[in-house]
């Protein structure tokens, strides 16, 4: 893994859903967290944190001596530099952390690429923010990022960023001509899509008979994987996608558009949410999710609100549940299933039958 066994401070909100967050996110690539520090704004203009936290970070990096700092939010470059002089320590925030989980996940060329594209993004203003100290007398060592000739650097990532942007149009053309193939033989097009660790996956295996990898890891999936399946006796082609997180940094919306595309061209919709969660982070993660979906213009009515892993939920809690919830207004058909015992299956199918009946049939 990329960062297995790397030691870290990890600062963050004092709340719990963004404590797990970041955790899981830490932990997905290798991280081992020593010490938890949370703090109510980590988005100050200075060191993200205020000038008396940060000297408290340095102390407890003296201390614990650990490897990194992993930041949970995006900082400016220079918020990252004045953190990284002060603590003498490589900050990964995260931004970079994202990068991280991807790089390792990415298995296809074009997942491969696009996260390539989006580091070099993300480097080439620290670069530029590197430059920009030089000139003003600073040595600035960025912990972690090279020791290179800034212009040279600079100019290499600009000719890596054209190659990689040549090779990632050949790659979209490659997809751009297996849709055409599908619109054309105009079988159904389920997706499924959701926060990462929702049990996308797991759904999309009971529903294709496949043997994808599932875990509790975040963002095992990273590419589109499409596959075709029976349901009420239709032929319909079943779609698992790369899943959500709430901050996304927005280049990286851009970078996987066209993978995030795939859900423009389904139609349906299976929004997967992790129903173990407490309410507050159900509504969170929907709320992130449902601002992805918009941002991608992908109109709600086409979605199923799947309310997954209910075998770990008691009965009479899965009705508050709901209530509380209220979704209502956004999604017409919500559904509660286990993917793991198969609950509900049957009923879900047969919404995903009722959904694309209007659709002109080929089998
Ligand atoms: N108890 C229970 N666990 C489930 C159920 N469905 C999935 N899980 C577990 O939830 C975890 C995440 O499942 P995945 O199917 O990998 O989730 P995903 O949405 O594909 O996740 P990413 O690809 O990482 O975005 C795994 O540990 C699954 O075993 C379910 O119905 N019940
Ligand atoms: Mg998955």
């Amino acid at each position: 893994m990329y960062s297995e066994g790397r030691k870290a401070i990890l600062i963050t909100y004092p709340n719990q859903f963004a404590l797990s967050e970041a955790r899981g996110l830490a932990e997905s690539v290798g991280y081992s967290i020593l010490e938890v520090i949370s703090q109510k704004n980590i988005t100050r203009s200075r060191f993200g944190v205020g000038k008396g936290k940060a000297e408290e970070i340095k102390e407890r990096v003296a201390a614990l001596k650990p490897d990194v700092i992993i930041y949970d939010e995006i900082l400016k470059p220079s918020q990252q530099y004045n953190l990284a002089r002060l603590c003498k320590i490589e900050i990964v925030d995260r931004e970079k952390l994202i990068l991280e989980i991807f790089l390792n996940r990415a298995v296809t060329n074009e997942s491969k690429i696009q996260v390539k594209l989006a580091q070099l993004k993300y480097d080439i203003v620290r670069v530029k923010e590197k430059a920009r100290l030089a000139k003003l007398g600073e040595q600035p060592g960025f912990y972690g990022l090279g020791k290179y000739d800034a212009d040279v650097h600079i100019l290499d990532i600009k000719r890596r960023t054209t190659l990689l942007k040549k090779k990632l149009q050949a790659e979209e053309r490659k997809r751009a001509l297996h849709r055409i193939q599908r619109l054309s033989s105009s079988i159904p097009l389920i997706s499924l899509t959701g926060y990462t660790s929702a049990g996308k996956t797991s759904l999309f295996n009971i529903l294709t008979n496949e043997n994808k990898e599932t875990s509790t890891k975040l963002f095992t999936t990273l590419t589109t994987f499409t596959r075709s399946s029976q349901i009420e006796g239709r032929k319909v082609l079943v779609s698992d996608t790369i899943g959500f997180i709430s901050k996304l940094p927005p280049y990286m919306i851009e970078a996987f558009k066209s993978t995030l595309s795939e859900l423009n061209y389904a139609n349906v919709i299976l929004l997967i949410i992790d129903f173990t969660d407490d309410v507050p982070i159900i509504k969170k993660k929907l709320m992130s999710s449902l601002e992805i979906l918009s941002k991608l213009q992908i109109p709600f009515q086409k979605c199923i609100l799947v309310l997954n892993k209910i075998d770990m939920v008691k009965n009479n809690e899965i009705m508050n549940k709901m209530n509380e919830l209220n979704v209502t207004e956004n999604i017409d058909h919500i559904i509660p299933i286990s993917a793991h015992l198969g609950y509900n299956l049957p009923r879900l199918k047969k919404l995903i039958s009722m959904q694309v009946a209007d659709l002109p049939s080929t089998s």
